[in-house]
């Protein structure tokens, strides 16, 4: 099981955190990216990204928002590994993820917890990444649900190429229970604290 930081609840200091968070053994950095309209809450423009980020790990992109073209321009600039777009847009899916593979980035659909596995089953053959929200996407911080172990378990179930990612709500407790998923996002569990050693404390849940 892989492990995707997010930086979402940084408050201070990103740049210099956004560095000593990639010196960790982490997989990829995860970017929360919002538009205060697809969710109740706004995060950085990508000039602001710019200006923080580094490449030392690859980059997840997760695009919480409505006008997810625009974006998808704006961020492929970083060269991400992966930039993943919410199904509950009610845009033509397939359109979208024909837009990212033109730009040779991997392409990852994401639900949030109402949503059920059913409705994406058409779109599976076409994705790298599934990202299961495991709580409300707007905010950091927010306590895990439940319902998602079984959505988790039906994607592995109806397995094809893509990876399986779970996000929201993820700590030192919660992590025993996505073990199916390839990868987790864990964002405040592990920056509300020492990095160094919220990173081990999850990875020896993970190979313990
Ligand atoms: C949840 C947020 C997620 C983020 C988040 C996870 O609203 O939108 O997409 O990845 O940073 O944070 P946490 O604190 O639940 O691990
Ligand atoms: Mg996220």
């Amino acid at each position: 099981m892989k492990i995707s930081a997010s930086f979402l609840s940084i408050k201070d200091n990103l740049k210099e955190n956004i560095n000593l968070l990639t010196k960790c053994d982490i997989d990829y950095l995860h970017l929360d990216i919002m538009d205060g309209k697809f969710v109740p809450n706004q995060t950085w423009s990508i000039y602001d990204i710019k200006n923080v980020i580094n490449y030392d790990k690859p980059l997840d992109v997760h695009l919480m928002v409505n006008d997810v073209y625009k974006y998808i321009d704006e961020y492929q600039i970083l060269k991400p590994e992966f930039i993943t777009f919410h199904y509950e847009i009610s845009l033509d899916i397939l359109d979208i993820i024909n837009y990212i593979k033109k730009y040779n980035i991997k392409v990852g659909l994401s639900i949030k917890p109402s949503t059920k596995i059913e409705e994406i089953i058409p779109y599976l053959p076409y994705l790298d990444l599934v990202l299961v929200m495991s709580v409300e996407p707007g905010f950091g911080g927010q306590s895990f649900i439940m319902e998602c172990i079984e959505k988790i378990k039906k994607l592995k179930e109806l397995k094809s190429n893509y990876l399986i990612s779970v996000d929201g709500g993820i700590n030192d407790q919660t992590i025993s229970l996505v073990k199916d998923a390839d990868i987790v996002v864990v964002g405040s569990y592990i920056t509300s604290g020492n990095y160094l050693k919220n990173i081990e404390k999850l990875k020896e849940k993970i190979y313990g």
